[in-house]
């Protein structure tokens, strides 16, 4: 058995669906990825706009490396059960979230690969990846013919569709690839019609100042006014534009657990604290928008979901000590026409000495035009 055969088993028993191989060198997408740093499609995630060299060719910062071993870990997303979100008070996560931070799941599997390597090649240079550093992991996935770029930006194999993370090992090995594979989406644009914020530009453009995978799990501060409405019951993460593709394959119902987990109840989130929120998810990938990221966007599902009984946890939101929380709250009670809900408002204004909180409230009481929030977001930030 061949070297490239040997670590596609392996790796395969390590749970890895595709294993592919492609060589390194310089990407030609400097002027595709310049210009979308420049468009500001990256939003505040200022960290694709450092290190361009060693993402377009990482064998600037390892001149030894020769390949990049590409690698798929599947995950089986279920079908959306039959519930009202907003009668029962349900977000919705995006199903990657499920259980252990992936990161930490395929983590530990590229480290026994690795070990692997080692006992085929001693002294072998090897470098994991997943999500982990500057490298454009779909461009090299592509490259080594694990799937082409859907319009929807995502990696995509025929009959798979996108349900998988990738990961990398750069190696100093010379392994073979086996050409690219051919893109499948022909005339389907169910992606680009789908996305609830055209945040798809025909292209594989992504602008991810609206999407809400961004806006739900990557943007720290104010979700803007005009978007909140289109996160819906989206809490972490979006998954839109996968499910709409006819390549994606169609999961069975899901399990109470995993109910629980991607459809928590809202009003059960919006009462964690510190304690709550760390042993509920610490070491899932939810951690990552920490407890005020996760609040702000269940208080503006809150305030999407039009039932009364979301008034309650909203109230209570308004004494939370983190002020971008107490801000969405005031927006989410400000789309309730109830004189508990405006009661509520009132009571926050009297005491409230955010600036920021209070012209959330000064809207949401329709005191203030919503164009004080953008007003003040451009002094804040100087843009
Ligand atoms: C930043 C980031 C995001 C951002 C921006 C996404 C984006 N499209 O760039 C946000 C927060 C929005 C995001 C969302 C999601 N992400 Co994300 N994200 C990343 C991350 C960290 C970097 C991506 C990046 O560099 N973007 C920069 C832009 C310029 O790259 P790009 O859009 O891919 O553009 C390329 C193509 O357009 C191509 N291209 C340009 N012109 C042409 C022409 C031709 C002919 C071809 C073939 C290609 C091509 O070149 C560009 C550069 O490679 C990667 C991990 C990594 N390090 O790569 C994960 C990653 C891309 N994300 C992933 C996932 C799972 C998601 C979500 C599904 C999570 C969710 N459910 O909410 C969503 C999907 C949204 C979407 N439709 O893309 C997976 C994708 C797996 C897959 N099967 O493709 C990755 C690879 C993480 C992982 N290790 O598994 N993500
Ligand atoms: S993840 Fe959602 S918001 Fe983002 S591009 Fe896809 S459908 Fe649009
Ligand atoms: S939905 Fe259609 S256009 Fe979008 S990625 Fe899937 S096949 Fe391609």
């Amino acid at each position: 058995m061949g070297l490239e055969d040997r670590i596609r088993t392996k790796a395969a028993a390590l749970g890895f669906s595709e294993c592919r191989f492609a060589r390194l060198g310089r990407l030609d997408r400097e002027a595709f990825l310049r210009d979308w740093l420049a468009q500001g499609n990256a939003g505040d995630m200022h960290y694709l706009a450092r290190q361009p060299e060693r993402r377009l060719d990482p064998t600037t910062a390892f001149p030894q490396a020769r390949s990049v071993i590409c690698l798929a870990y599947p995950y089986a997303p279920p079908a959306v059960p039959e519930l009202d979100w907003r009668a029962e008070l349900r977000g919705r996560m995006a199903a990657y979230a499920v259980g252990l931070d992936y990161h930490d799941r395929i983590g530990a599997r590229l480290r026994e690969l690795i070990a692997f390597l080692a006992e085929l090649r001693p002294g072998v240079w090897a470098r994991p990846y997943v999500d982990t550093g500057p490298l454009l992991e779909r461009e090299w996935a592509y490259r080594s013919g694990l799937g082409w770029f859907g319009k929807n930006t995502m990696l995509l194999r025929k009959r798979v569709g996108s349900w998988f993370f990738l990961a990398e090992v750069l190696v100093d090995l010379e392994l073979e690839g086996e050409g690219l594979a051919q893109d499948h989406c022909g005339r389907c644009t169910r992606c680009l019609d789908a996305c609830p914020t055209q945040a798809l530009e025909d292209g594989d453009i992504l602008r991810s100042p609206l999407c809400l995978s961004y806006l739900t799990i990557e943007h720290r501060g104010t979700i803007p006014f005009e978007l909140r409405p289109k996160l819906d019951n989206w809490i972490f993460g979006c998954d839109i534009c996968q499910e709409v593709c006819p390549w994606n394959t169609k999961f069975g119902a899901p399990e109470r657990a995993v109910i629980e987990s991607l459809f928590p109840s809202l009003p059960a989130l919006m009462a964690l604290d510190d304690a709550g929120f760390r042993q509920r998810f610490r070491k899932t990938a939810v951690w990552r928008t920490k407890r005020r990221g996760l609040l702000r966007n269940t208080a503006v599902a809150l305030g999407n979901s039009g039932n009364p009984q979301a008034v309650a946890p909203l109230r209570s939101a308004l004494g939370d000590p983190e002020a971008l929380i107490r801000g969405h709250a005031a927006w989410a009670l400000g789309q309730f026409d109830q004189p508990t809900a405006r009661a509520a408002l009132r009571h926050a204004l009297a005491t409230e000495d955010d600036p920021q909180v209070r012209a959330e409230i000064s809207v949401a009481l329709g005191d203030a035009p919503p164009s004080l929030l953008t007003n003040l977001l451009t002094e804040k930030t100087g843009v």
